[in-house]
């Protein structure tokens, strides 16, 4: 026989159980049907940009501003500076390959960096000495290479799919994937990329908004956080600016470099609060 308490208890137990098992596919659903926000962005300045330039990939490296162009017959590195965005040097490609992503990566840790830019469909990667832009290294790429993007530990490589590539810094080997998704929906098409302080960024192709995603390693890994709205930004724009494509980041101002293809401005925006802080980790 069960005492009266705690069979009052058991009862109250399974109440709470039975009530917490009806709430719980409500809240799944409304968080699967909820959009990631999108967030204003706070333009600090602006700097010029080459009208000409189809911008594919845009990093940050002491003091410099770094482009990879696109375009068979047209690909190009650069080096510019960010204060106004002058060309400082320049490095074309040969006529067959189409520029894309850029990142600065060392071959192993505590290497100097080096530049590292992906070609779209050829199936190649070329590796550079920042200083001096000489190429340095040749490298086989699997598939279509489009945005590229390094942690401090590892690249994120995407291909116009939903899913980013995770590779190692020496051989550019395939260590991980990461699927993109807001909720259940996946992100696809997306394209450059840029780290800053702990979270990924993404341009998605045709769209003037960044995707900020939650790496791996974090709570709900892939999940598109929120969205950065860039669109404000084309009242300053020639109307032959295309796509949104290019993001950089300065950690010593902390300042977001913003471009697209054949953009004549870039912005620099504020970090805006929620990239102030990494994201969560997983729950224990
Ligand atoms: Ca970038």
């Amino acid at each position: 026989m069960i005492p009266r308490r705690a069979a009052i208890a058991s009862i109250a137990a399974i109440t709470v159980m039975a009530v917490l098992a009806l709430a719980r596919p409500a809240a799944c659903e409304s968080a699967a049907t909820t959009p990631a926000p999108t967030l204003s962005v706070q333009v600090r300045r602006s700097l010029a940009h080459d009208p000409a330039a189809f911008t594919q990939g845009l990093v940050f490296h002491q003091g410099a501003l770094f482009e990879s162009t696109g375009l068979y017959g047209q690909s190009t590195l650069r080096r510019m500076d960010p204060q106004t965005g002058g060309l400082l040097a320049l490095a074309r490609l040969p006529g067959r390959l189409f520029g894309e992503g850029l990142a600065l990566a060392p071959e192993r840790p505590g290497a100097a960096p080096r530049l590292v830019q992906l070609t779209w469909r050829e199936g190649v990667i070329l590796t550079y000495d920042p200083d001096s832009l000489r190429q340095t290294a040749r490298h086989r790429l699997r598939d279509q290479g489009w945005g590229l993007a390094w942690d401090g530990a590892r690249l994120y490589l995407s291909d116009g799919t939903d899913t980013l590539r995770l590779l190692e810094p020496r051989a550019f080997a395939e260590t991980g994937r990461l699927a993109v998704r807001e909720n259940t929906r996946p992100v696809r098409e997306l394209n450059e990329l840029e780290w800053v302080e702990g979270w990924l960024l993404a341009n998605i192709w045709g769209q003037d908004r960044i995707a900020v995603i939650r790496p791996p390693g974090a709570q709900d890994a892939g999940q598109v956080a929120a969205w950065l709205d860039l669109a404000p930004l084309r009242r300053d724009l020639a109307p032959e600016a295309e796509a949104a494509n290019g993001i950089a980041y300065d950690p010593r101002t902390r300042a977001l470099y913003v471009t697209g293809k054949r953009w004549d401005r870039t912005f620099v925006l504020d970090l805006p609060t929620l990239l102030t802080h990494p994201p969560d980790k997983p729950r224990r």
